[in-house]
Parts: C-alpha cells; structure tokens; sequence
C-alpha cells in the first residue's frame, strides 16, 4: 500500500465529536463495486474498506468517542452530499449530532451557504436548515416506537423496563432506573448499561425485523429547570454520547407522541449529561412522527491523516 492521506474537518456537537471525512477515503461508487444507494455503499465500506473505519477513528488518530462521516456522493441529485456515519465498531444508522456537524463542515468547506438542504443517509435523506455558521435544525427520518414497557431480568441489578424505538438507530430507553444521571457517575452508568444491552442481546429482544438494540438510553430530571429532561447514552462501541444524541432524542419524541406526552410543535428540551442541549418537536407522518432537532456545532480542526505504511497501527488499534 502507497502512503495515503485523508482530508478531514474535526467538529463538535456539544461536547460529542465528529470525524469529517471531505477528501482521500474510500471510493464506494467506484464502477466495479455496483454500490449506488447509500444503503448499498455502507454495506461495500463494512465488507471491503472496514479497515478505513478503524485508521479514522479508533486510536492513534481517534479515541473511543469519536464518530465519523464519510462525504460521498449522493445517489439523490437533490441531496448535497451522502454520508455513512462510523464509530469504533461499525456502522451508524443515522446520527444526529453528526448530521449537525456535517453541515457546519460543509459550510466550512464553502460547499454549501445557510438556507435549506438534504443529507442523504443509509436509512433514508435528512432535510437541514443551517442558520448561520453553526446553528442547525434538522428533520429526522420518521421514527416510532416498536414496544412498550419491555421487562427484562439483568445480573445484578434486577428488573428494568424500558421501551423500545427507532429514531435512526434503534434504543432501549430506560425511565425509572433510579441512576444518578451525573458526570461523576459515568463508569457505573457505562457498566449498568452495558448489562442491560447483553441481556436484550442473549434474549433475542430486539428492533423491528431482528434489528439489533446497539444504544442505551436512561433519562432523568434536567438540572437546568429550562430543559424537559437529562439523559445518558450508551453507544455501541461502549462510549457514552457527549451530546444529548439526535436520534436518541428523536426516539424519545416518539415515545412521548404515543403516550400522549408531546403534541406536533410541543417543544422538548433535551440535556446531555455535561449539560449540552438539543431541542426537539414532532411533525407526524402516518402513524410515525418526524422529529425536528435543533443543535449547534463548531469547527475544532481541519487536517490531514497520514496512513503510512510503515506504521504498525496504520490502520488503527482493532477494538
Ligand atoms: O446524535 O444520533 C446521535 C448519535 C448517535 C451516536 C452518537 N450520537
């Protein structure tokens, strides 16, 4: 393999980064792979290209936390790019702090000016209204939630019930868990979650057509009085979401909508665990609602990544 670099826009979006991939990674529409739709070109990046994925994001160039974003082309010509978000282990549905941060990096990039646009993701296109440099509002693709008051037995701790939904990944969404939802509680909260998801796992209990239920999600009372509610989420590679996580959120709209909590145009102020804030309302859509989401991102570097063949971890540290 020659040396190669790779052109990237750093963002964060409240406090959750965001790994831009602009230039030098994966050609997934390249002739001979027959992969157009994004769903299609996800599936050719986790089977040919998987290695990409970890150079990007897992350590020494990334850490845990880290997601990324490859820009590609889109298959819809009104979209003004495609993205396949990544994380340490694999392959994001749809990712709303990401989506937030792409659009500030293309604006960044000079590829787009404020005003309206489309994102077209594996799971479906995502229209965005960026407002000014760094304010973005974003409508979801349509999420519901799939089962009601699941209760499951986990090793030591007991009984929990939580419900199941879609907002671009699917969640296990915990209310009355009775854990402090505290920056200074994060290794017990990472450890308790982590519990819950194997048992889902062992149990077979999974999303809409087997799908497995890769995110955590425990709410709570808001510190702050102006927000609805707190949470923390697990994601899949075992990091917690820094942000109040955009698809997260948007399961969580769908869960109040059907238990009659939230009204299309309520608004719902949502609070990450370091304070950051989303804010949410519902669209309806058939029996689903679109979740709108409101975040701001910033630009924290742009850079080059040297994949240099001669470095033993070139292609990352395997997690
Ligand atoms: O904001 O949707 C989100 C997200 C998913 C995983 C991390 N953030």
């Amino acid at each position: 393999m020659p040396l190669q670099t790779i052109t990237v826009i750093d963002t964060h979006t409240g406090g959750e980064p965001t790994r831009i991939v602009m230039a030098g990674g994966p050609d997934l529409g390249a002739p001979g792979l027959g992969a157009r739709s994004l769903a299609d070109r996800r599936r050719v990046f986790a089977s040919k290209f998987d290695h990409y994925r970890s150079a990007i994001v897992n350590e020494p160039r990334g850490s845990d936390v880290m997601v990324g974003a490859l820009i590609c082309e889109p298959s819809d010509p009104t979209c003004a790019a495609g993205v396949i978000f990544f994380n340490n282990v694999g392959y994001l549905g749809m990712c709303g702090h990401g989506t937030i941060g792409v659009a500030v990096a293309l604006a960044h990039a000079g590829r787009i000016s404020p005003g309206s646009h489309r994102l077209e993701t594996p799971v479906g296109v995502v229209g965005f209204d960026l407002k000014g440099a760094n304010h973005v509002q974003f409508r979801n693709v349509p999420s519901y939630r799939f089962r009601n008051r699941v209760t499951v037995k986990v090793p030591g701790i007991g009984d929990v019930t939580g419900d199941i939904a879609w907002g671009g990944n699917w969640f296990f969404l915990l209310n009355d868990h009775g854990q402090q939802i505290e920056i200074g509680n994060t290794e017990w909260l990472i450890e308790y979650a982590s519990r819950v998801r194997a048992v889902l796992s062992a149990q077979g209990i999974t999303g809409d057509a087997g799908a497995a239920i890769d995110h955590i999600e425990l709410l709570g009372p808001p510190r702050d009085p102006r927000n609805d509610s707190r949470n923390f989420v697990l994601c899949p590679g075992g990091a917690y979401d820094r942000s109040p996580c955009g698809t997260g959120t948007s399961a969580k709209l769908a869960c109040l909508h059907t238990d009659g909590k939230l009204r299309p145009g309520q608004i719902w102020r949502q609070e990450s665990i370091i304070g950051s804030v989303f804010e949410g309302s519902i669209e309806l859509q058939g029996d689903k609602i679109i979740p709108v989401i409101r975040g701001s991102a910033h630009v924290t570097g742009t850079g080059t990544l040297i994949l240099d063949p001669a470095d033993p971890f070139c292609m990352g540290i395997p997690r």
